[in-house]
């Protein structure tokens, strides 16, 4: 994996803030992520030692998920944006097979239960992300406008997707990324992929970041811990895992 100094530029934190995403950067090579890719499928086909979600917080039972979640390349460019402190909450996997449904236009902070509501997430690319195999899409300066949810479509695979009266595709990024390369983006940032119209998996890693004064209501299982990936606790209002129990 890449080592450096990943601290980012005064633009670049700019480019945050009016965008809601930065990147893709890179975490590794594209044959370092492919190397990797034996042991991320024997994760995925393995039942977590505490629950049954074979995609959602890996990070907390394989050494490989925790490392790639907790990378320099994305800790420090989080901290560089919203300070030192932060908190990994949870990982999750999105798998698009061939024929996978469309993911709709969303904002996460609707989903989650969050207060206040301010969390970055990383997506790293495990496959290459092409508009083909339907790569992550956004709208670029979605963040400063909060769109209404409504029930999603039969076609769609969650169950609330943004208002489209409300949201302008005129302007969408298309995410296209090489394996093991990532970007960030905020609790608001519109974001989407389109079915998988073709014959090539997609697999991507979500990395879900807060700050200390985040509190996190009912979620997880009850037991679910959350680990201090830079800097400190100072506030501790939510459960935390010293030391990660890896066992894979
Ligand atoms: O991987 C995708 O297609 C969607 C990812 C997503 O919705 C997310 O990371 O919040």
């Amino acid at each position: 994996m890449q080592n450096g100094n990943h601290a980012l530029s005064a633009e670049e934190r700019e480019q945050f803030w009016r965008q809601g995403y930065l990147g893709p950067y890179k975490l590794c090579s594209s044959e370092d992520m492919f190397n990797m890719h034996s042991e991320i499928e024997t994760v995925l086909e393995t039942a977590p030692p505490d629950h049954n979600q074979l995609a959602h917080n890996r990070h907390l039972d394989s050494t490989l998920i925790h490392n790639l979640a907790t990378h320099p390349a994305i800790v420090k460019r989080m901290a560089s944006l919203y300070g030192p402190d932060l908190l990994l909450w949870r990982t999750n996997f999105f798998i698009k097979e061939p024929g996978a449904k469309e993911i709709p236009w969303h904002q996460d902070f609707n989903y989650w239960p969050l207060e206040p509501p301010i969390i970055i997430s990383a997506w790293i690319a495990v496959d290459s992300a092409t508009l083909e195999n339907s790569c992550l899409q956004i709208v670029p300066g979605s963040h400063r406008k909060v769109v209404p949810h409504v029930k999603a479509t039969s076609d769609m695979a969650f169950n609330q997707m943004g208002d489209l009266g409300f949201i302008d595709t005129t302007t969408i990024v298309n995410l296209e990324m090489q394996p093991g390369e990532f970007v960030l983006f905020n609790e608001r940032t519109l974001h989407h992929s389109e079915a998988n119209r073709s014959d090539k998996r997609r697999i991507g890693l979500a990395v879900r970041v807060i700050l200390p004064i985040v509190k996190v209501f009912d979620w997880d299982a009850p037991e679910h811990k959350l680990i201090v990936v830079h800097g400190e606790d100072p506030v501790q209002f939510n459960h935390r895992k010293s030391d990660p129990e890896l066992s894979l």
